[in-house]
């Protein structure tokens, strides 16, 4: 006898009425335990709805535009065919965090968590845990932080619990797959979590923005990381490209609005045009709604025609640089605001002052001094000394102050907590033993987390004015190159050589207008032409 089985849309936290944007299979299709079988996409994430277990397709309840929600039938596998084969017990008893959510309740048991797909990082440090045994997790709750060389990653529950053991400890060194914690469940809080999954590997790979070793794809080919971060593309979309090698920053999306669906990446991964999806044909390029960005592939020169070259692999650093650079320059509507300051005084102060402090070891460069008048100007200014959270602005109410560092494996930007509580010769203190850990390669993460604010000096090398690139989530960064003497004049007749600092302010768009940054440059300068104004 045939019956069948309903498949249900999961908990997806929040959201209802989500609509239906691919269906992955079809009637008669035999399809794996895990296997994604329909997408869903919120205004927040684009979430797949895997199998529960082995099946074949008996009916398609939904189509592509439906909206659904928690406990919505989705289709129906044929009964027989998934009693035959039903997902091994371990499996079910055992989610973890990469695994997809299911659509039933898993049963009451141990799970484990592992960490997921956290892009090619290996070894990367347990910097937090959220957790105690004991605790009671609700799906999504985070769990522990990862921090790469320049990113910070959160674990979630990937489903409700109680924390029966934690496998990890401070500063522990995991990788996709290593088991987190054990998490006791309920049949009640069995079911896995779709956002959780989600939330996993989306913030991983944004935040992390991971480089990837040349190579690391199945064609062998290089991956643009940022790129691949940015793609319109599901999560399954997503996993089907890392299988394939293929990089999702080069796929043309036939999904509407340009999204890049299955067929895109096979026909990719074979080297042919994506074939017309049913929706290509009112789908505009992704360019021309304005929702993606079409450019025209990387020119592939053979430079040793022109001439002798060398081929020199980019620094580890570099790489992870390269590629949060790119994300911010891409994301981030930039603008750069110029102006100057007179520091004829305050350099005149600061000879002073490292004549008085010669004995104590401390020299004082222009940095420490900018980096109290850019407290006082935030102070001032507080949207500058913020963070964009979706519709809305953190403002923080510590200035945390990073400096962009040159090293000699590349940028990198220590940061100075609690700017407004130290002097100024604490701080050129600090910032020297930093400077020497980046320049040493031993900044530890903690070291460049938590900025709200950058300062990137090329004063002791030269240059007028250049265009910083934003420190995300910061939403600003100063600029500064080297004094020269100007002659100056008030009044159009009488004029004096004054020692003049460039300054070039780059600003988020989204959250700052040009106003708003012309009077922070002025108030700025003003600081540094009277540092008294610290006091007001
Ligand atoms: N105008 C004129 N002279 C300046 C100056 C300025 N704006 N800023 C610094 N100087 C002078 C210093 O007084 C010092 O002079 P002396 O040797 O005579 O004492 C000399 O230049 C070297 O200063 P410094 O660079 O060692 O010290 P700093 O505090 O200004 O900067 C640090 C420290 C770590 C920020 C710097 O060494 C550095 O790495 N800068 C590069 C940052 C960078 O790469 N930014 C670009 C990011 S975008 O790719």
């Amino acid at each position: 006898m045939s019956n069948a089985i309903d498949i249900q849309v999961p908990d997806i936290g929040e959201f209802t009425d989500v609509p239906v944007i691919e269906i992955f299979v079809k009637v008669g299709d035999s399809v794996k335990a895990e296997d994604p079988l329909v997408s869903l996409e919120s205004d927040k994430a684009t979430m797949d709805v895997p199998a529960p277990r082995a099946g074949k397709v008996k009916s398609i309840a939904v189509k592509v535009g439906d909206k659904v929600s928690e406990g919505s039938v989705l289709m129906a596998f044929d009964g027989e065919g998934a009693s035959a084969a039903p997902p091994a017990p371990a499996e079910a008893a055992k989610p973890s965090v990469s695994a997809p959510p299911s659509a039933v309740s898993a049963p009451a048991g141990v799970a484990e968590v592992r960490v997921p797909d956290i892009g090619d990082f290996t070894d990367v440090p347990v910097i937090e845990i959220f957790v105690k045994v004991g605790d009671t997790v609700k799906a999504e709750d985070p769990l522990i932080s990862l921090e790469s060389d320049k990113a910070t990653m959160d674990v979630p529950a990937p489903l409700s619990g109680v924390v029966q053991a934690i496998n990890v400890k401070l500063g522990d060194k995991v990788s996709e797959g290593s088991v987190i914690l054990s998490l006791a469940t309920g049949s009640a809080t069995a079911a896995p979590s779709a956002a959780a999954a989600v939330a996993a590997a989306v913030d991983a790979g944004a935040a992390a923005a991971p480089p990837a070793p040349v190579g690391a794809s199945g064609t062998g080919a290089s991956v643009d990381e940022a790129a691949f971060a940015l793609a319109y593309a599901g999560p399954a979309v997503r996993k089907l490209a890392r299988e394939r090698g293929v990089d999702l920053g080069k796929v043309k999306g036939t999904g509407d609005h340009g999204r890049i669906v299955r067929d895109d990446v096979e026909a990719f991964a074979k080297g042919g045009a994506p074939s017309p999806s049913p929706s290509a044909g009112k789908a505009a390029p992704a360019a021309a709604l304005g929702g993606g960005i079409d450019l025209l592939p990387w020119p592939k020169v053979d430079f040793a025609k022109f001439g002798p070259v060398e081929r020199k692999e980019l620094s580890r650093i570099k790489k992870i640089s390269a590629a949060n650079l790119h994300r911010n320059w891409v994301v981030i509507p930039h603008v750069t605001t110029h102006d100057e300051a007179d520091i004829t005084d305050l350099d005149q102060f600061r000879v002073q002052m490292n004549k008085e402090l010669e004995k104590s070891g401390v020299k004082l460069s222009m940095l420490p001094f900018m980096m109290k008048a850019a407290v006082a100007t935030l102070k001032k200014f507080p949207e500058f000394n913020a963070s964009l959270d979706g519709d809305s602005l953190v403002l923080k109410n510590y200035w945390h102050l990073g400096f962009a560092a040159d090293t000699p494996n590349g940028l990198m930007v220590p940061v100075i907590r609690d700017v407004d509580k130290k002097t100024v010769p604490d701080i050129a203190k600090e910032m020297g033993e930093l400077a020497k850990l980046a320049r040493d390669g031993k900044l530890k993460p903690d070291q460049m987390q938590g900025g709200t604010f950058t300062i990137s000096s090329l004063g002791g090398i030269g240059g007028i004015y250049f265009t910083p690139i934003i420190n995300a989530p910061e939403v600003s960064i100063m600029g500064v190159c080297k004094s020269y003497w100007k002659q100056h004049s008030t009044d159009g007749k009488n004029s004096a050589w004054r020692l003049t600092l460039p300054l070039s302010l780059s600003w988020d768009h989204r959250v700052i207008d040009g106003a708003a940054a012309a009077r922070f440059n002025v108030h700025f300068a003003n600081v540094l032409a009277d540092l008294r104004r610290v006091l007001f």
